[in-house]
């Protein structure tokens, strides 16, 4: 059985759902300047604002202008928490002012009043790809050392603020992600820096996401001083990488490869690299610059637990190709014949949950939170505007067993369970609307029509009875 506390919700991030891109005072961000993309293609990075594009987060589904609307769906399927974003252009939208932007302050304030009115829990991600342009244009993002104070100017004025509302927090959204630096989009979004323009791409990417590493840990030891009450996490993204069969060679490359999802976390979670970090940038004469006090902060700043998105698993073998855009696949991905694949080439695994859970759990020891799991695809509503996802329902079915399997079974502390995008959002990898995973359905095509009007999918029923019987009817 779950514990009577387990946290069931949703989540989304702030610029998938949102839009408002200018209004009450936001600043730009890095999304705001990304192109939507169609499938197959990947989103583009732009150099600023072009008006003759069309930005699917300018105005995404209009949360908010609709959050009391949804809210209100959200408390009737029975949620405990919801789990989003705070725009940071929203309370600083340059990033290096000293004053936040009051209006920016009083639409959170509102939203997690609304949540709050019906025992709904915020769980509030601070970084979830949603950087001030401003702060890439003028220090070079995350690259540059000044980015720590001023993210923990933001952290702080916003931990401050709603101290009485928010418990959960989490720092960086799959911060270990932009280890996979050949693939430009996730380095841009978490850090604001394009890592293969760089001299040194792999280099820069270790320098960058030190810098947000220590800040991450400068803000949880802020965050406890203002609140000790506060459970503050990481957010990993967790891939478990299966080796393709049992050749040692395979089973090192898969060893070699999880240590690429792993390092970062280690840092979050013991304060400190892991060996193999040290010894690769000694190998590859590498010169990560770090401050005399860095090592104390990270071992003070350790996180309460981690917050962990899960979609998928990848087999790797040793002699394989390179293939995979980074979305699909990572170095050295082949395809599994054991299991199937979404429609966007996401491999399907429920069991790979409960791995990816014993995995964290036996090398952390430290309370997991499913904060993103689901199932993108394109629903389509019949005559009457229903959309019957029985799909969706048996993909989060299946991958809810598996994870009471790891709670009931191999015992693991789990805080909860949000699959992503619980309302109809924007998808962050395509910058598409069709590819959605909501139990609500909004009214827009991928090409910004629509009525923008909310309806509930079958999935809808379904994971109210799932939240009602705390997991025991699915
Ligand atoms: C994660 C991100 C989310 C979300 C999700 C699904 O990597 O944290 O922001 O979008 O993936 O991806 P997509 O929307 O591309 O299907």
């Amino acid at each position: 059985m779950l514990s009577d506390k387990f946290l069931w919700g949703g989540a989304v991030a702030a610029h998938q759902v949102e839009g408002g891109w200018n209004k009450g005072g936001k600043g730009v961000s890095i999304v705001d300047v990304l192109t939507g993309g169609t499938h197959g293609v990947d989103r583009k990075i732009t150099d600023g604002v072009l008006e003759d594009c069309y930005y699917p987060n300018h105005e995404a589904v209009d949360f908010y202008g609709h959050y009391k609307e949804d809210v209100k769906l959200f408390a009737e399927m029975g949620f405990k928490c919801f789990r989003t974003s705070i725009a940071w252009t929203r309370i600083f939208p340059n990033g290096d002012e000293k004053e936040p932007n009051k209006e920016g302050l009083q639409f959170y304030d509102d939203l997690f009043d609304e949540l709050l009115k019906y025992g709904i829990e915020p769980v509030i991600t601070l970084s979830h790809f949603e950087m001030p342009y401003h702060l890439v244009k003028e220090y070079g993002g995350w690259k540059n050392r000044k980015l720590i104070e001023f993210f923990v100017h933001y952290a702080k004025v916003v931990m401050e603020r709603y101290k009485d509302k928010v418990k959960y927090w989490m720092t960086f959204n799959e911060i270990n992600n932009q280890k996979n630096y050949e693939y430009p989009l996730f380095g841009y979004v978490n850090s604001g820096v394009i890592f293969n323009q760089e001299e040194n791409p792999e280099e820069c990417m270790y320098q960058t996401v030190h810098h947000e590493l220590v800040a991450s840990a400068l803000v949880v030891k802020e965050g406890h001083k203002i609140n000790p009450d506060f459970q503050i996490g990481c957010m990993l993204a967790c891939v478990p990488l299966y080796p393709y069969s049992c050749n040692p060679d395979d089973m090192m490359y898969s060893l070699e490869s999880m240590h690429d999802r792993y390092l970062f976390g280690d840092v979050h979670v013991r304060g400190e690299y892991p060996s193999y970090a040290y010894k690769e940038w000694e190998r590859k004469g590498y010169h990560i610059h770090m401050e005399p006090e860095d090592a104390k902060i990270l071992k003070e700043g350790v996180v309460d637990y981690i917050g962990l998105s899960y979609y998928m698993t990848n087999a790797v073998k040793a002699d394989a190709v390179v293939q995979g855009n980074g979305l699909d696949g990572f170095p050295g991905s082949v395809p599994n014949p054991y299991v199937k694949a979404s429609d966007w080439g996401w491999q399907i695994d429920p069991i790979g949950l409960r791995y990816a859970l014993n995995l964290l759990y036996e090398r952390y020891q430290k309370p997991l939170f499913i904060v993103e799991n689901g199932f993108g695809a394109i629903d389509t509503p019949d005559e009457q505007g229903y959309v019957e996802d029985d799909y969706r329902i048996e993909y989060l079915k299946n991958h809810i067993i598996e994870m009471k399997k790891a709670v009931e079974l191999d015992g693991i502390d789990l805080m909860g369970y949000t699959p992503w995008g619980c309302i109809d959002c924007i998808s962050f990898t395509t910058g598409e609307m069709k590819k959605r995973y909501g139990f609500i359905y909004v009214d827009k095509d991928n090409d910004g029509n629509g009525t923008l009007n909310r309806s509930k999918k079958k999935s809808f029923e379904w994971f109210k009875r799932v939240i009602e019987t705390n997991g025991e009817d699915l």
